[in-house]
């Protein structure tokens, strides 16, 4: 693809600013956020100031608020990296941290002007699609081959982010944007090969029934996270699961069963109430990473972003910050367990939604009220699987509440892409209304979150289906 220059030479100031404290010998304290994306990128800026001998330290932070920048400015350090978040708090950052040089490396719709001491790197102020062009993780990958052109090896984490944020919105589900740059520097660096293929995580090395229910991307109900169920489930249809002693990958299915296997599925699905056009993500663009060991779960784009998910929203993400930095052996057992546990989570809240009647509809939203039912931080996943599953049959979006451990309450937005172009902004909605409860929102125009008080959720909801339908007849 063409590279977008101005974009691209937005990085040198901020790399500069970065080489200058590495050199200075200065702590570098990274920030990022709790989820595939967040940590992939904090993966990526970790290696990179490992790589010029630089001292720092990761965290990975469900939300930037005051509290957590107070606890930041007392650990006193030289230079503080945001990635994944800053540019919807860039007043808040330069307040907590007046005097502190910073780097913002996000995809987030900015808010306010970058303070004095910062250096805020984001492609939506160069007319770039920061939703679906371009994730933070690769946002940190260009900034880190800034630095040091060596760092190309970083370059499939600089997709799993992207991944992980479902920017794979191209045809047949593949990456589009300034991602396509990042993907040819790694087929290139023979660090990638994509093909187009049924879905299912690790699809030439996993036994087919495993690898069906492995897979959360799309979420297949009934079957994902139930390895039993998909044996069954291909018994059934009559397809063999070993030649021999041997298990049978996805890879060894000929055309005709692949069919066999695809239309079944359709029918599965279809019955249990998803949207006929969500069967069609069951096929798409395989990222395969080359370098990673065959039988791992960092072989696979998607599998690879799941898996520091899970890491994430299971409260382990230093695990996962590991294993961007190469962590594997006794490591990867912990983390392929932690993405056993965060499935079974899942399975559990879905059900839940679902005996349980809990969505409830407004004029111009759904609403998924989980007071303390739902982990805060897998509220978000919930939604999206909601959606992913069309069995919402209307394009409204889908507003979900957690409470939070720290006394407000987590809100989480998301809308079916197709309907997001329809004029419809979350991210400004959430802002919006999430100030008017004295809470804080912002995010994408396509998914969004805030944190409101405890006791103003009816009124927020109140506030958010207000802005939506007022959008949407603006449009
Ligand atoms: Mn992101």
């Amino acid at each position: 693809m063409e590279p977008p220059r101005e974009f691209l030479s937005s990085f040198k100031p901020a790399a500069d600013l970065f080489k200058s404290h590495a050199e200075r010998g200065s702590i570098i304290r990274i920030l990022t956020h709790n989820d595939a994306d967040g940590v992939s990128s904090g993966g990526i800026l970790s290696k990179a100031a490992k790589r010029m001998g630089a001292p720092f330290k990761t965290t990975v932070e469900k939300r930037l608020d005051e509290p957590m920048l107070r606890g930041v400015a007392e650990e006193k350090p030289g230079l503080v990296v945001f990635t994944d978040f800053g540019s919807g708090y860039l007043e808040l950052v330069g307040k907590a941290l007046p005097d502190v040089d910073a780097i913002i490396l996000d995809h987030h719709m900015p808010s306010g002007e970058a303070p004095q001491h910062a250096v805020q790197v984001n492609p939506l102020l160069h007319g770039i699609d920061g939703s679906r062009d371009i994730a933070a993780s690769g946002v940190s990958y260009i900034f880190a081959k800034t630095l040091d052109p060596r760092n190309v090896d970083l370059a499939p984490l600089g997709l799993v982010g992207a991944l992980g944020d479902q920017q794979d919105k191209g045809e047949k589900k593949s990456l589009k944007g300034v991602n396509i740059l990042i993907e040819e520097e790694a087929i290139a660096a023979g660090l990638l090969s994509k093909s187009v293929d049924l879905i299912f995580y690790g699809h030439e090395t996993r036994p087919v029934a495993r690898a069906i229910a492995n897979t959360t991307t799309p979420f297949i109900p009934g079957l994902s996270g139930r390895e039993d169920s998909a044996v069954a489930f291909l018994n059934h249809i009559g397809i063999p699961l070993k030649t021999g002693d041997r298990m049978r990958s996805l890879s060894d299915l000929d055309e005709e069963e692949k069919r066999k296997l695809f239309s079944a599925l359709s029918s599965h699905m279809v019955a249990q109430g998803c949207d006929a056009k969500t069967v069609h993500n069951l096929i798409g663009t395989v990222y395969t990473f080359k370098k990673e060991e065959v039988t791992t779960p960092m072989r696979d784009g998607r599998e690879y972003s799941s898996l520091l998910n899970a890491c994430a929203r299971m409260r382990r993400p230093s695990l996962g910050i590991g294993i961007c930095l190469g962590d594997r052996g006794e490591a990867m057992k912990d983390a392929e367990q932690t993405v056993d546990e965060y499935r079974r989570k899942i399975g559990g809240y879905l059900d839940w939604v679902r005996t349980g009647d809990r969505i409830k509809e407004m004029g111009a939203i759904y609403v998924l009220s989980a007071g303390t039912d739902i982990d805060e931080n897998i509220v978000g996943v919930v939604s999206s699987i909601l959606l992913g599953q069309g069995i919402l049959k209307s394009t409204k979006p889908i507003v979900s509440a957690a409470n939070s451990d720290d006394g407000t309450v987590k809100i989480s937005s998301r809308i079916a892409e197709g309907t997001a172009y329809m004029g419809i902004h979350l991210g400004k909605i959430m802002q919006e209304a999430a100030g008017g409860v004295k809470g804080a929102g912002g995010g994408h125009d396509n998914a969004a979150g805030a944190f409101i008080p405890q006791g103003t959720e009816s009124e927020f909801m109140r506030r958010v289906d207000e802005l939506v339908a007022k959008q949407w007849s603006a449009s």
